[in-house]
């Protein structure tokens, strides 16, 4: 699957000189706009002690290239889960875009929503991403309409959703709050509804996982990031997020009472998969 090429005049600029992030610029378009995307180098310098990781204002200046130097295959994660979305989006429903940073989802999912009297809700719980969050997706001008709310997705009212997505957000959940927030997202789906998860996983087999991190590693080499960085931004994420096994996430899901999960898209140890509730 190729990202969708969205040419320079799809942007709408703003009065601000931020320009709107567009999750369906493809790479090419991303590097010609490299100048308006400011460059991640939060862990360039040797740190003499490593704060936990964030999502603050200074992770917010630099989050579209940190997700697209860090994430293999982001941009079409996200041009995919929309096109997927809009094939179980139903009229007189939400969709919600849980942990939505800068709106990358919910954005694409109201680009493809074919599907009348259906709103999109993105909550994330970092007030630096909701500000910036807002201000993007009132750039843009899609039919279905879109609302942005700062909260807690496990204290969230989260109700007659036809889709629900987490696009890397629970792995910065508590693994104890795991089970029972997969509950409740299965409560507020209505039947036939879906939950999109992407998660980067880790794997049971040490020798095996160690082999898919060094891959993922060598991608974020290649992106431009040194080891330092790598190692350092390593640390600042070991306690906050806390990776579970695919198996794992499969069974949380069927013992929440989900029909169904399987896997849409993998790339090392990314992953995005779906899980149907039935009718
Ligand atoms: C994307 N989905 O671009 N409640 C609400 N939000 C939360 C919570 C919580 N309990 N915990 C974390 N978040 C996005 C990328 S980023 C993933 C998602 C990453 C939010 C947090 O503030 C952040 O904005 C987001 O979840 C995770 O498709 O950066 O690796």
């Amino acid at each position: 699957m190729h990202a969708t090429h969205v040419i320079l005049s799809e942007l709408h600029t703003t009065s601000h000189s931020y320009i709107p992030y567009n999750p369906n610029i493809s790479f090419k378009i991303m590097s010609d706009l490299k100048n308006s995307v400011i460059q991640d180098d939060i862990y360039k310098n040797e740190q003499a002690q490593i704060k936990d990781f964030s999502f603050n204002r200074q992770v917010v200046d630099v989050f579209p290239d940190m997700i697209e130097r860090s994430v293999p295959g982001y941009s079409n994660i996200v041009d995919g889960i929309g096109r997927l979305a809009a094939k179980f989006s139903i009229e007189n429903t939400s969709m919600y875009d849980l942990g939505c940073s800068l709106g990358a989802i919910s954005l694409s999912m109201a680009k493809q929503n074919t599907v009348d009297k259906v709103n999109i809700i993105g909550i994330d719980n970092s007030a630096a991403m909701v500000d910036r969050c807002q201000s993007n997706v009132q750039s843009y001008s899609y039919a279905t309409p879109i609302t942005i709310k700062e909260a807690d997705i496990i204290s969230a009212d989260i109700s007659d959703a036809s889709v629900i997505v987490m696009n890397f957000t629970l792995q910065f959940i508590s693994p104890m709050r795991r089970s029972a927030l997969m509950k409740k997202l299965f409560d507020s789906l209505v039947p036939g509804g879906i939950l999109i998860l992407s998660e980067k996983i880790k794997l049971g087999h040490q020798t095996m996982d160690s082999a898919i991190i060094e891959l993922h590693h060598d991608f974020k080499r290649e992106n431009g990031y040194s080891d330092l960085e790598i190692s350092q931004k390593r640390t600042a994420l070991e306690s906050v997020m806390i990776l579970d096994e695919y198996n794992l996430h499969e069974e949380r899901l069927l013992n929440a009472g989900f029909d169904a999960v399987s896997i849409w898209y993998q790339q090392f140890n990314f992953v995005s998969f779906f899980a149907i509730k039935g009718k």
